[in-house]
């Protein structure tokens, strides 16, 4: 027996929305490579009457209808019996934020089950019966949760051991680690009227990283002092920072 590569289960009323954007580019390549599988579950398969009915009127009263927990129990049930490993994840507005380094547990890992909850939820006790840890990309509503795995399920995928080459890796981790990114150009040298920073075209490496961290560090400092308060234990805004100008993002 062999070990498997690294696999993302997807429970969802609308299987078919997968792969979706995860068969290209990227992780599409990456899944043509066996570097990692995708077992998206209809839901449906795990209803109990003839009409495949996976939801159920609120009780207490309320519009819409709440994902019942025997089908989600038995659709859990059935993965698990069927070999898949990992956390369970409930993409939810309601859970914890997802960041890069949860993406990293996650890539280091075996894999993750996804729920994707459609209508107005799914019933707690579930969530609460098989431990489901609740994981939000952002506080917007979406229609349901499937592109939200989508998201986390790309966001982990690309960490995976071969995935992205060693040395953009690498340089990832080192340099940008914790900060935005810096600004990037390419040809025409001249667009616009606008020139491509003079340092840029200088050969001189040493003085292009330099300005790549300032900037880095600028960019980041301007839009995400949030991101520097966690590094340094500082409030930035009030670390050497300059006025803003009228436009906050171009000042
Ligand atoms: C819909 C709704 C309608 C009336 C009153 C309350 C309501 N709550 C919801 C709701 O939260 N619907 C969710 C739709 C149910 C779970 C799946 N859905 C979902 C997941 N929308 N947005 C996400 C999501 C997931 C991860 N990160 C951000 C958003």
């Amino acid at each position: 027996m062999t070990t498997q590569p690294w696999t993302a289960t997807v429970l969802s009323i609308f299987p078919e929305m997968f792969p979706g954007p995860l068969g290209h580019s990227l992780a599409g390549k990456a899944m043509e490579r066996d570097l990692w599988r995708l077992a998206a579950v209809n839901l449906r398969d795990h209803a109990s009457d003839r009409h495949r009915t996976v939801d159920d009127t609120p009780f207490g009263g309320g519009s819409g209808m709440v994902m019942r927990p025997d089908v989600i129990g038995r659709a859990v049930d059935a993965a698990r019996e069927g070999g898949a490993q990992g956390p369970l994840l409930y993409l939810s507005p309601r859970g914890r934020p997802l960041t890069q380094s949860r993406a990293r547990q996650l890539a280091d890992g075996p894999g993750l089950l996804a729920l994707c909850g459609r209508f107005e939820g799914v019933d707690e006790r579930v969530l609460e019966a098989r431990g489901f840890e609740e994981v939000s990309i952002g506080d917007f509503v979406l229609s349901g949760g499937e592109l939200a795995a989508m998201v986390l399920i790309d966001a982990t995928v690309r960490l995976l051991p071969g995935v992205i080459g060693d040395a953009y890796s690498l340089e990832e981790e080192s340099f940008s680690g914790g900060l935005l990114e810096y600004p990037q150009y390419t040809r025409p040298q001249v667009w616009e009227d606008r020139q491509v920073p003079e340092v840029l075209l200088s050969g001189h490496h040493e003085r292009i990283r330099a300005w790549r961290q300032a900037m880095a560090l600028e960019v980041t400092r301007r839009r995400r002092p949030d991101l520097l308060g966690e590094m340094t234990g500082h409030n930035p805004r009030t670390v050497g920072a300059a006025q803003p100008s009228a436009d906050p993002e171009r000042g």
